[in-house]
């Protein structure tokens, strides 16, 4: 009697376990429907939106650099493309779904391209330390090299973000900080939101994703 109660509930367990996984399975007795049919749609639609982001990707001849992004379990959530302007550098961002928790989100270059030890090896931010230079886009005083906007991420879907940086370059043109320098530069992803002002990190708090540029 014990052991069909288990069995039942671990029967219950795994019922629970299935439905839980986005909705793909269909729990016994339930109506047949198009789902095959409708998961190549869904392939389909994904196919179309990875053509149209490759091709949404600006080139530029002055170059350009990408690495992906990994969260703190060392998971892939998405890619960073770093393109040399002529008097600043574009980063684009690509997410998939739920890369990110929903939020706001600090985001930085901190001064050594890795994402080794929770990503703490990656050091402080581009340019910090330099002599009455601050942290933030919006102190007086600042801001550092690599300092740049937050970004948002939706509660649900892949998303993106592109910003801009006028203080730094990919080899250190025009006298602008140097991405893939000896040691390279890391784009860290902070747990909240960057206030832009106080120090060291506007409030950004924990590193919650990296992506590593180093020169091949
Ligand atoms: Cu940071």
């Amino acid at each position: 009697m014990i052991r069909n109660v288990l069995l039942a509930a671990g029967l219950i367990g795994s019922a629970l376990a299935l439905s839980g996984c986005g909705g793909r399975f269909s729990l016994p007795g339930a109506p047949a429907d198009s789902r095959p049919e409708r998961a190549s749609q869904e392939r389909d639609r994904d196919r179309e939106r990875d053509r149209d982001r490759d091709q949404e990707v600006a080139s530029s001849p002055l170059g350009a650099t990408e690495a992906q992004i990994f969260d703190t379990e060392g998971a892939a959530i998405g890619t960073a493309t770093l393109t040399e302007g002529s008097a600043g550098v574009l980063i684009r961002l690509n997410f998939n779904a739920g890369g990110l928790p929903a939020g706001w989100h600090g985001v930085h270059l901190h001064e050594v391209g890795t994402c080794a030890d929770a990503f703490r090896a990656s050091g402080a931010h581009v340019g910090h330390g330099q002599r009455k230079v601050r942290h933030g886009l919006l102190n007086p005083d600042g801001p550092e090299a690599g300092d740049l906007p937050s970004i948002f991420a939706p509660a649900s879907g892949d998303f993106g973000a592109e910003l801009y940086s006028p203080f730094v370059s990919l080899h250190g043109e025009g006298d602008r900080a140097a991405i893939l320098d000896g040691d390279g530069t890391a784009l860290i992803i902070h747990e909240n939101s960057d206030d832009q002002a106080t120090q060291p990190i506007g409030g950004a708090g924990g590193r919650i994703a990296c992506a590593a540029f180093t020169r091949d």
